[in-house]
């Protein structure tokens, strides 16, 4: 899969590329990067992509010319027709584990990294197909966002992560969180590994994990149980907790 970013600061890209697993997928070749500078598709004298606000007020927007000869550039390339174009910008659909894998399933992506107050909205109603926000709280600039959006995607493509961890990816998928993980020593600072986990018996293992993946669900993103599919086990599990909760006394 190839990636296109189009950024006025292609080095802050630099460390989540050159390390780890992306590091690693763009060695095989299994994903491409291709960091362009929009301010090389500046025209004007100073290079400058950036102008005051029609209509007045506090800060800068990046302007049409720029940005669109840049696009056009990259989607030219490729022939265009299905090319995604993102924007990300906290106006955008919040981004999930779902649209990753919605996203994975194309050739090309290309992101659109703003600063200022954002872009011009002629070139957000033309050119971009997808806006997306990553969360709400405000950042600089859309450089982070695109890190993030590259690394959920390119996890997921085939080759990228090992074989055992697409196959969990497949069966779990997104609904519960991830149950408590431990590695030796058994004992740490008088803390013990959980003795169930030490016994050898998969399926009691299995079980318990199962298990405490409902819970912590419960207790901390008890919206995510209303999507998960859960098995007659998995709702006697909570149902049994929820009975205990509710026969506490609180008086
Ligand atoms: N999830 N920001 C983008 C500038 C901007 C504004 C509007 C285009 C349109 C953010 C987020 C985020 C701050 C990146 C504003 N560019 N992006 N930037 N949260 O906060 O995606």
């Amino acid at each position: 899969m190839r990636f296109d970013i189009l950024t006025l600061f292609p080095e802050m890209f630099t460390g989540p590329l050159t390390s780890s697993i992306l590091k690693r997928a763009r060695e095989r070749g299994v994903i491409e990067v291709n960091l362009v500078n929009i301010r090389d598709y500046s025209t004007n004298k100073h290079h400058t992509v950036d102008d005051t606000p029609y209509g007045g007020g506090a800060g800068m927007v990046m302007g049409p010319e720029a940005l669109t000869n840049a696009i056009e550039n990259v989607v030219g390339r490729y022939g265009q027709s299905s090319h995604r174009v993102l924007l990300m910008c906290p106006q955008g659909r919040p981004f999930s584990q779902a649209l990753a894998m919605d996203l994975a399933g194309e050739k090309n992506l290309l992101l659109i990294c703003g600063h200022y107050e954002g872009i011009d909205e002629r070139v957000r109603e033309t050119m971009v197909t997808d806006e997306i926000s990553i969360g709400d709280y405000v950042l600089t600039g859309g450089e982070l966002p695109a890190a993030v959006v590259v690394d959920a995607v390119a996890r997921l493509l085939p080759g990228v992560l090992g074989e055992a961890a697409s196959f969990e990816e497949e069966s779990f998928q997104t609904s519960l969180l991830e149950y408590p993980h431990y590695t030796r020593p058994r004992e740490y600072r008088g803390q013990m590994v959980p003795e169930v986990l030490l016994s050898g018996h998969h399926e009691e293992i299995r079980k318990w994990r199962r298990r405490h993946s409902l819970l912590r669900t419960l207790a901390r993103r008890p919206d995510l149980l209303e999507q998960a599919e859960l098995t007659r086990e998995d709702k006697a599990i909570l149902r049994e907790v929820l009975q205990d909760l509710a026969s506490l006394d609180l008086d």
